[in-house]
């Protein structure tokens, strides 16, 4: 019998799950994980900043806050035939879902035509589409949703309770009302949070919460390891427990069996075995593609080795026949234009 799908989970029944025993949650997880899922496939996502740094908001962890002195320089809206370029490379690189984030409150009226634009342009191209613009009223989503966009990225980050410690300039409502104008419009939901900021266990077990009594679970969950940008307040955080982390991924995929959880950001600061543990709890998509928004991603090659050594498939169809992919990731030098150049945009990491 498959695992129920459930909208009715207490923060105290989380906590419970979240402190099991290491072997028992992992197992209870990648069963739950084999009901739903194909567990050697793994979504791959690439991101691009289509507009970065100035962002009025105040998110303690964020290297694109005006607040905060993070030496990030701020670009403009990028032109929409270079953001369709940046897609045809990460199709040719193997990603199946191109995720464009600009750094900004909420789109203004004037940027939607080019949003829209880029929108269709890389659907074109054959690419699912996401984008993370912010805060979105109804009228804004419906647009989104009419020029072809597929999934919107709008993260709860935290638990309610711990939420006004990382975020004042906008609220958890905001962000619920965000949530549910993009459900409303007919977008596929991806909403997450964000590990290691100095939350509870609680916490983790209320943000998991938050995220599975949605009316329906958001088709994709990233669950990000916060990446300490200096300059950033949570520079000096402590060091998250992997184990921990491990745990909050698999209670992630118990609690919503049918939706993808995503390795999301802090990759680069784990190792191989870490990941590997991640899957096994049930991560079933990563960021693909050595830059994230703004800080540094495990380059391509180093994803495809990890893939092969884990005997784990790009969920969708790699776009490019195996040995022609192989040719450009055995010589980067010479597919340059293919790979997203990190140095150009790099957040200090600790
Ligand atoms: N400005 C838009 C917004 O906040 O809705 C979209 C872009 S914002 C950068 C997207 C998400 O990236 C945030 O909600 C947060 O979860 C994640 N993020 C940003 N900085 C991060 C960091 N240093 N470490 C981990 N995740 C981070
Ligand atoms: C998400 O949950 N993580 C991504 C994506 N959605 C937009 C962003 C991670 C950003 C990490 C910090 C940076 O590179 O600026
Ligand atoms: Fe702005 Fe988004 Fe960063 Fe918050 S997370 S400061 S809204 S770019």
């Amino acid at each position: 019998m498959m695992s129920t799908v459930r909208h009715d989970w207490t923060v105290e029944e989380v906590e419970q799950l979240l402190n099991t025993p290491f072997n028992d949650l992992l197992f209870q997880a990648q069963t739950v994980h084999r009901e739903y899922h194909d567990p050697n496939a793994v979504q791959v996502s690439t991101l691009l900043s289509i507009k970065t740094g100035a962002c009025p908001e105040d998110c303690a962890y964020c290297p694109q806050s005006a607040r905060y002195d993070t030496g990030l320089e701020r670009e403009r809206l990028m032109e929409v035939e270079a953001v369709i370029e940046k897609a045809k490379a990460a199709k040719a690189a193997g990603s199946d879902r191109f995720c464009m984030g600009a750094a900004w409150r909420s789109p203004r009226d004037k940027d939607m035509p080019y949003v829209l634009a880029m929108v269709k342009g890389v659907k074109e191209l054959g690419l699912e589409t996401c984008m993370t613009l912010g805060m979105l009223d109804d009228k804004k989503a419906d647009a989104l949703a009419e020029a072809g966009l597929d999934y919107y990225n709008h993260n709860l980050d935290t638990s309610p309770e711990f939420y006004g410690e990382i975020i004042t300039t906008r609220s958890y409502s905001d962000r619920l009302n965000t949530l549910s104008n993009v459900r409303n419009a007919g977008m596929k939901v991806c909403s997450g949070g964000i590990l290691g900021m100095g939350e509870s266990h609680k916490d983790r077990a209320g943000l998991l919460v938050q995220l599975a009594n949605l009316p329906a679970h958001p088709d994709s969950v990233p669950i990000n390891q916060l990446v300490k940008v200096a300059g950033t307040p949570l520079e000096t955080q402590g060091d998250l427990d992997p184990l921990d982390f491990i745990r909050t991924i698999a209670v992630a995929r118990i609690m919503m069996p049918a939706s993808h959880v995503r390795l999301s950001a802090g990759r680069e600061e784990m190792s191989e075995e870490m990941q590997a543990m991640c899957f096994f709890a049930g991560a079933n998509s990563i960021f693909y593609g050595e830059c994230l928004l703004t800080t540094p991603n495990p380059a391509a090659n180093k994803d495809q080795d990890l893939f092969r050594k884990l005997g784990i498939n790009s969920e969708h169809r790699v776009t490019k026949a195996p040995q022609e992919l192989d040719e450009i990731l055995a010589q980067p030098e010479q597919n340059a234009d293919l790979f997203y150049d990190a140095s150009q945009r790099s957040a200090q990491t600790h």
